[in-house]
């Protein structure tokens, strides 16, 4: 759901948006194409499970299995106010127009935005405040600051696992996000390059999760997208939980704590579209405030909201 980079895109993104406004109750409309019901106890067990092995070694997670080989990883284990390594991330930067959906933070590199926790996490802290050059953004108050990183230039990979342990922040207007775009970003640009989105969550629907995957043809709200739902209106923002998707040449397979909720084939595309799935793609963690899908933050919205990620973790088949 998140568009960019690429000037090209940026310019054909603020022109579209000039002249084109998503009628609001299309844009708030749930893109749900498919979903299904994790049974809640046997998803806390395996979680759990997951939380006591995941500092040892990669051999007793319960997420590697034997056909599974561990190709790239952090751990965010540093002491606290460590900015993520500069060998494994890269930091997106500013305000909109760059990221295509009206969103109200300012992205900074600073710690106090983008950090480890010292308890082997990294946080993504969205905050309310107003610093030099936020002035003029195009849309809100102008005084929210978050955090964006990207593995751009230092890590892609094509097909394999990709998994992340995260516990989002609670709040009206909040939009955390684990997801990965075509490394060819600045050549193809925004949708062709293809974009697979592991984990959304909105703060309006704060017991939902969305994975989705967004091609030439098959962009924005038309995005083939499948979603989840914590049991007895129980909240993500609640514990952690393990996101993840197994890419394949032919499907891509997501689920929530190691339990299928949804997948998508070649078959699922618009008929004469591209399927955008065939080459490396890089990663991103960020916690957007405001735009046209979560609405903007409210009153009851608590701000710092932090975005805890324990680990990221991609295998390949052995
Ligand atoms: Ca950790």
């Amino acid at each position: 759901m998140r568009r960019t980079t690429g000037r090209a895109a940026a310019a054909a993104l603020a022109l579209a948006l000039s002249t084109f406004a998503l009628p609001s109750a299309l844009a708030l409309t749930p893109r749900t194409e498919s979903s299904a019901a994790v049974d809640g106890t046997s998803a806390t067990r395996r979680a759990g499970t997951e939380s006591r092995d995941a500092e040892r070694t990669t051999a007793g997670s319960a997420t590697a299995a034997a056909d599974w080989e561990l190709t790239w990883r952090d751990e965010f284990n540093q002491a606290r106010g460590t900015k993520p390594d500069p060998a494994k991330w890269v930091h997106d930067r500013g305000g909109e127009p760059q990221w295509g959906n009206e969103e109200w933070q300012y992205y900074t590199d600073r710690k106090e935005n983008v950090s480890q926790d010292g308890n082997g996490n990294l946080a993504i802290s969205a905050r309310r405040e107003r610093l030099p050059g936020m002035e003029n953004c195009p849309y809100g108050p102008c005084d929210v600051t978050s955090g964006r990183i990207t593995t751009l230039g230092k890590f892609e990979q094509e097909y394999g696992r990709f998994e992340a342990k995260i516990k989002v922040p609670a709040g009206q207007g909040l939009w955390p996000a684990f997801w990965m775009m075509g490394n060819d970003i600045d050549s193809t640009g925004w949708p062709g390059n293809g974009e697979i989105d592991v984990m959304e969550i909105v703060g309006n629907e704060p017991s939902t999760l969305y994975g989705t995957i967004h091609g030439e043809g098959y962009s924005g709200e038309n995005g083939p997208s499948g979603s989840v739902q914590r049991p007895g209106g129980g909240k993500f923002a609640d514990a952690f939980h393990l996101f993840s998707v197994d890419w394949a040449p032919d499907e891509i397979v997501w689920r929530l704590d190691g339990v299928q909720y949804f997948k998508v084939t070649k078959d699922d595309i618009p008929a004469g579209s591209r399927w955008a799935f065939d080459h490396p793609f890089y990663l991103l963690l960020n916690l957007a405030v405001g735009g046209i899908w979560p609405g903007p933050p409210d009153s009851s919205t608590q701000f710092p909201a932090t975005l805890l990620v324990d680990y990221v973790r991609v295998y390949t088949k052995a």
